[in-house]
């Protein structure tokens, strides 16, 4: 069980400070120009920007990339509970997809949010919590299958699904606290 989450939270952690880090460093230009689709409401909106994606993406992927440096330092530590191995599988790769379909998966939950009719920032459950782990995966997925398949068991995959919502909805709260988002979710 503890194994688990350690290895959840350490396989996703680049995914997971994307989306805070597009909250913290984004404005500027909207992705989508400001510009509107066919029923009349905005592509995507005022909340996903240029500066948000790319902040988010490098911010997500140094950290990824420090993962890959300490790894072989702290999976000691952990020995007890999970496989040092798995600890420093870590791929070139992964450390960039993870962010980056993180904040694709954000976007792509806000393209379906403006279709259904949901302002900037209104609340859909589970899609605002699940948005970017499912944009990680699918874009992982496609990039760096073998990493994947050999890290993403099912077991850290339910693991993954129960508690991204949670630390999301910890981490809004925050960032709402802070200033850094309009709502706290
Ligand atoms: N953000 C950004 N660029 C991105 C993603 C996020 O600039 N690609 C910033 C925006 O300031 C955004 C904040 O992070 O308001 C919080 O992100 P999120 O909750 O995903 O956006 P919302 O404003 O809630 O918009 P939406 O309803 O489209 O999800
Ligand atoms: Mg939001
Ligand atoms: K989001």
């Amino acid at each position: 069980m503890i194994d688990l989450i350690i290895l959840s939270l350490w396989f996703m952690l680049p995914a997971y400070i994307a989306n805070p880090a597009a909250a913290l460093f984004g404005g500027g230009k909207p992705v989508d120009l400001g510009k509107k689709f066919r029923d009349d409401r905005r592509i995507l909106g005022d909340g996903k920007t240029y500066r948000g994606f790319i902040m988010g993406s490098m911010i997500g992927a140094s950290v990824g990339a420090l993962q890959l440096v300490i790894a072989p330092h702290i999976a000691p530590c952990f020995a007890e509970y999970v496989d040092p191995e798995a600890f420093t599988s870590i791929s070139y790769l992964a450390l960039i997809t993870l962010p980056v379909g993180a904040l694709i998966g954000d976007m792509a939950k806000s393209f379906i949010k403006r279709r259904m009719g949901y302002e900037r920032g209104q609340m859909l459950p589970l899609a605002d919590q699940l948005d970017f782990v499912i944009g990680a995966w699918i874009l992982t997925y496609i990039v760096d299958p073998s990493w994947m398949l050999a890290n993403f068991t099912i077991g850290i995959i339910i693991t993954v699904l129960l508690i991204t919502p949670i630390l999301h909805l910890s981490t809004n709260i925050i960032g709402f606290k802070i200033g850094a988002k309009k709502e706290p979710w």
